[in-house]
């Protein structure tokens, strides 16, 4: 026995015949009128423990295939009263059911329903009389590429959302922001409405790390971001831009009900004082905030950050634990 693993799917081979290879069952769909072909079928995709179900009609398997999630679906283009393909160009219709493999089974005389099948999206097919070995190396390749896509995508997207997330905090980065504000203003823009943006520092931070540690700062970091997000609507924003300071984007609100957004949040965080896990007991906690207003013809994300920025300062100079327009 020799062992070749790449990544989650060891393929195992002895003197070049294919053993069972996957630690994953697949969920594979026949559709297939016919007793004795779908019995061969069944047969031989069960000798890799797959959980195969069987349809008869299209609607049939349209229905489990919609209600289940496929690793391959096997066509048969010999049914009695049906077209196969219509079948085929169902399940790319569905976003559903839209890369799930198919594999079609055809009689050598009808080769010519293979190109319009490859066409509506089929993977690949077999010629009857099923050649046993031949299916399920071919069925086998179907299931490998398609969790071979899955865990890219999914490689994919955790770096994504590594990638523009504050990981202290699950909020938001720079970096976000960065990538999303202009595309955000461009919209207020171009609708006519306006965009606020709020940015917020935490007041005297250094006086919680020098008394408590960093830790416990990091823990007051946590919370705030946490009981700022609970305080906004979904389509706001929340980022973290670095150390304690932050911004939220008001996407079509105005100056006005800005104001009133960052006063409750201001007041959210003043007034309810933060439980840490030991036992320094109750910290508080105050922030200044700032806000600025985009959303006129030639505004940038550059001039919108910049203003509540500054509003942010004044909101310092002013004694801090207060909100400055
Ligand atoms: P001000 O009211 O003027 O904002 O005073 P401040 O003390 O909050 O501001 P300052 O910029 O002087 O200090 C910010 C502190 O935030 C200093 C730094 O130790 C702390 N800090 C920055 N990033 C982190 C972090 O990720 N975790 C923790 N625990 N502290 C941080
Ligand atoms: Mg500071
Ligand atoms: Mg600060
Ligand atoms: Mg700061």
């Amino acid at each position: 026995l020799r062992e070749t693993t790449s990544g989650q799917f060891g393929v195992i081979e002895r003197s070049g015949t294919l053993l069972s290879e996957s630690f994953e069952r697949a969920q594979v769909l026949v559709l297939e009128d016919s007793v004795l072909d779908l019995d061969k079928v069944l047969e031989t995709l069960q000798r890799d423990h797959n959980s195969v179900m069987a349809a008869d009609s299209c609607a049939k398997a349209l229905e489990r295939a919609l209600s289940n999630e496929l690793d391959l679906v096997v066509i048969s283009l010999t049914l009695l009263n049906e077209d196969g393909l219509r079948l085929c160009s169902q399940l790319r219709s569905h976003e559903r059911t839209r890369q799930v493999p198919i594999l079609l089974m055809v009689d050598e005389g009808d080769l010519n329903h293979v190109a319009k099948g490859l066409e509506l999206g089929a993977n690949d097919y077999v010629i009857k009389p099923i050649d046993r070995n031949e299916l399920l190396a071919r069925a086998r390749t179907q299931i490998r590429r398609k969790r071979y896509q899955e865990r890219l995508r999914s490689n994919y997207e955790q770096s994504l959302s590594m990638a523009l997330t504050d990981s202290l905090t699950g909020v938001f980065n720079r970096r976000y922001v960065n990538a999303h504000l202009p595309r955000l203003l461009e919209r207020a823009i171009d609708s006519h409405k306006p965009v606020s943006v709020l940015m917020f520092d935490i007041d005297h931070f250094k006086v919680v790390n020098d008394s408590y540690g960093h830790a416990i700062g990091d823990e007051v970091l946590r919370e705030v971001s946490a009981r700022s997000s609970r305080n906004l609507r979904t389509f706001d924003l929340i980022a973290r831009l670095g150390g304690e300071e932050f911004i939220v984007i008001l996407p079509d609100t105005d100056g006005e009900a800005a104001l009133i957004v960052a006063e409750r949040l201001r007041q959210r965080i003043a007034d309810t004082p933060f439980t840490v896990s030991t036992d320094v007991g109750e910290i508080r906690v105050t922030v200044s905030i700032g806000i600025s207003v985009g959303g006129r013809l030639g505004d940038t994300a550059e001039g919108l950050i910049r203003r509540s920025d500054e509003a942010l300062y004044e909101a310092k100079r002013s004694g801090r634990n207060c909100v400055i327009a």
